[in-house]
């Protein structure tokens, strides 16, 4: 669909936020961050012990949009959650490993594609199936915030190496999270760690750190006070970012500081898949039940009326990109969806595995 997005998408269709250059400052390094263990797959874990909490947001959150309503009582089981999102260097191993082409390396296959497209769509000339991905790509000024394609635009060879395109490298952020990697790149790379993507449960819940229907993974504090405390926008979006936090693009994971359980980066930065198809009325269904929520895995199937024919999983935490003024997805409860096969420049993950015995 990432092709799609680039010749076929309606002017008001999802509410994508933006992504940088990638010439943020210097590589700050983890501040807290541990080593990995040794034997271990890539990538520390923290163990969050599982129990009850509020999922969603109320209606007294003036951020929150309707997908994340009503809030409702969810129960989770133990579970292990990557301290930070994959990074590139983490990434690079697995594909050193195993030889995994990303789909953004791949040209696209036109039958394939097509399923996710109005009936009828004709089908784009060969030039227009070479392999790339969506990149961000900043007006020199203002535009009108309903159509998406004023700062993103479709580059042939974008890819998780070459991030902003032909000519872009990773040389310096090899401890930034990896993007351009599709909902399936995210499983593969998962699979051979030994590990799963998180379900948008977990994911809520690990990212609140603790804190009850706070609306941000700090509390209460609004973003812009004092210390930067996660990466998203500052200026004007999406043409004027100020870089106030340090960083105008993607920042080293663990550059901000940790939730209350010592995760890194659940808001902002990058975007994180979760395992989970997207629905937007997901809230409502459950809540009408009336029925205990426990350990949910997701809907069994997709349900956008606004992307109809999408095959669309969960994004969690929002990125780089956010701003109040368009997207306040970095809050905990944010939440969207994405095409499955969509690589872009805000997008990576993390990965989680269930808690065995004796983890407590
Ligand atoms: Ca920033
Ligand atoms: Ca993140
Ligand atoms: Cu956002």
């Amino acid at each position: 669909m990432m092709r799609a997005l680039a010749f076929f998408m309606a002017a008001a269709a999802a509410g994508f936020a933006g992504c940088g250059t990638g010439d943020g400052p210097e590589d700050a390094g983890r501040p807290a961050g541990r080593p990995p263990i040794e034997g271990q797959p890539p990538g520390p874990m923290v163990l969050v012990k599982g129990g009850a909490f509020t999922m969603g947001s109320p209606d007294t959150d003036k951020l929150a949009r309707n997908v994340e309503k009503p809030p409702h009582q969810v129960t989770v089981s133990s579970f292990w959650i990557d301290e930070t999102e994959v990074t590139n260097a983490q990434f690079a191993a697995f594909v050193e490993a195993t030889g995994y082409i990303t789909r953004a390396e791949r040209d696209i296959d036109w039958e394939e594609l097509k399923h996710q497209l109005p009936p009828g769509t004709p089908r784009p000339p060969d030039e227009s199936l070479r392999a790339g991905s969506m990149v961000f790509t900043p007006p020199g000024h203002a535009v009108p915030l309903d159509d998406i394609r004023g700062w993103w635009s479709w580059v042939v060879g974008a890819n998780w190496r070459h991030p902003e395109g032909p000519g872009s490298n990773l040389q310096g952020r090899e401890n930034h999270p990896v993007v351009h990697v599709s909902w399936d790149d995210a499983t593969a790379y998962a699979k051979w760690a030994g590990k799963r993507l998180p379900t948008e449960a977990e994911w809520e819940f690990a990212a609140r750190g603790g804190l009850a229907s706070k609306p941000f993974t700090w509390g209460d504090e609004p973003v812009s006070d004092g210390d930067p405390r996660a990466n998203i926008w500052q200026g004007d979006f999406p043409h004027r970012n100020n870089g106030a936090d340090g960083y105008a693009g993607t920042a080293p994971v663990g550059s901000f500081p940790a939730n209350g359980y010592g995760l890194y980066d659940m808001s902002g930065n990058v975007w994180e898949w979760c395992a989970d198809w997207w629905r937007v009325d997901l809230y409502r269904h459950r809540t009408g039940k009336g029925e205990p929520v426990v350990d949910p895995a997701g809907p069994p199937n997709y349900f956008d009326p606004r992307n109809p024919h999408e095959r669309q999983r969960v994004t969690r935490g929002g990125s780089f990109l956010c701003h109040d003024c368009y997207c306040a997805a970095y809050r905990p409860a944010g939440r969207r969806g994405t095409a499955f096969d969509t690589g872009m420049s805000h997008i990576g993950f993390r990965c989680a595995r269930p808690a065995g015995e004796g983890d407590g």
